[in-house]
């Protein structure tokens, strides 16, 4: 007998996991966290009943949500994350040695204790960099309060209900837009927009207010079910005209050794199918 998690996010649709070893269940300060093995993706981190992160998968969103923006910018030194309490996304923008500091805003240090200890695999010793600053904040307040200069900014929410929702709202990223550096790209998780497509099209209004240049960009995750997941992008700059040659020099400078960013998929994933573009 094997024991299934299914993740209900979606009103439709649901995804099973099989459960081959619980290794935590717990409750931390503000939601349900579990730790659970499974043969294909290993170790799968859920926060209240839905897929955050897995040792099998997760390359692929915090490659794509680092690399892309970093890469594209050119010369990010100052990076923070807004949320990420899994320390992957540290774990990839970190591998820059061009960025000198890191800010982490985390609202549930729960997530990060835990991570640290059944998802070591995650962060990769991403916690002990002293580049990273680790702060214990809702992302929203902190954001409304920085003083900014932030090159890149990696909004690496849940989905918008419970903690997260405060991470989607107009007001969140006008603040967001503030604290960015000149020439300085946002990139926010906007979910799986064949199941989650009003809240691609809710975001990118607020964007379309906002920047110069706004759109999403995609790749296609294994655990997050439905299709390709959408990466807001909103900047000011330039970034987003950065040709293949460039950005084949860029990566092979920064000695990134990637197992899904290459640049050729960093351009391709601005390609968009109809579906999503009608969304936006
Ligand atoms: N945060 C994104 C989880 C959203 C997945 N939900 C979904 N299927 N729409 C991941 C945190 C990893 N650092």
């Amino acid at each position: 007998m094997s024991e299934w998690f299914t993740e209900k996010l979606h009103r439709d649709f649901a995804q099973s996991l099989r459960i081959e070893k619980l290794h935590y269940d717990s409750k931390t300060e503000h939601q349900r966290l579990r730790v659970f093995q499974n043969p294909t993706f290993g170790r799968i981190l859920t926060l209240d009943d839905v897929v955050q992160t897995t040792e099998g998968d997760n390359f692929i969103y915090h490659e794509m949500m680092s690399h892309v923006p970093i890469l594209a910018h050119g010369a990010a030194r100052r990076v923070l994350i807004i949320g990420g309490g899994d320390g992957g996304m540290a774990r990839e923008v970190l591998r820059h040695a061009s960025v000198e500091h890191v800010t982490m805003v985390e609202i549930d240090a729960g997530v990060i204790e835990f991570s640290k200890k059944y998802l070591p695999n995650l962060s990769q010793g991403a916690f002990d960099d002293p580049r990273l600053e680790l702060v214990i904040a809702d992302g929203a307040q902190f954001i409304r309060e920085t003083e900014g200069g932030f090159d890149v900014i990696i909004v690496d929410s849940t989905d918008p209900i419970g903690p997260g929702e405060v991470l989607f709202t107009d007001t969140f990223y006008g603040h967001a837009r503030r604290a960015l550096a000149p020439g300085g790209i946002l990139v926010t998780q906007n979910g799986v927009p064949f199941l989650q497509g009003q809240e691609l099209t809710n975001t990118m209004r607020a964007f379309k207010a906002l920047f110069a240049d706004w759109t999403c960009y995609i790749a296609t995750i294994p655990t997050y079910a439905g299709g390709p997941m959408a990466f807001g992008w909103g900047t000011d700059g330039e970034a987003r005209k950065v040709d293949l040659e460039t950005l084949k020099a860029r990566h092979a400078a920064a000695g990134l050794a990637c197992d899904y960013y290459t640049p050729e998929v960093h351009l391709a994933a601005f390609a968009l199918p109809g579906y999503i573009q009608r969304l936006l």
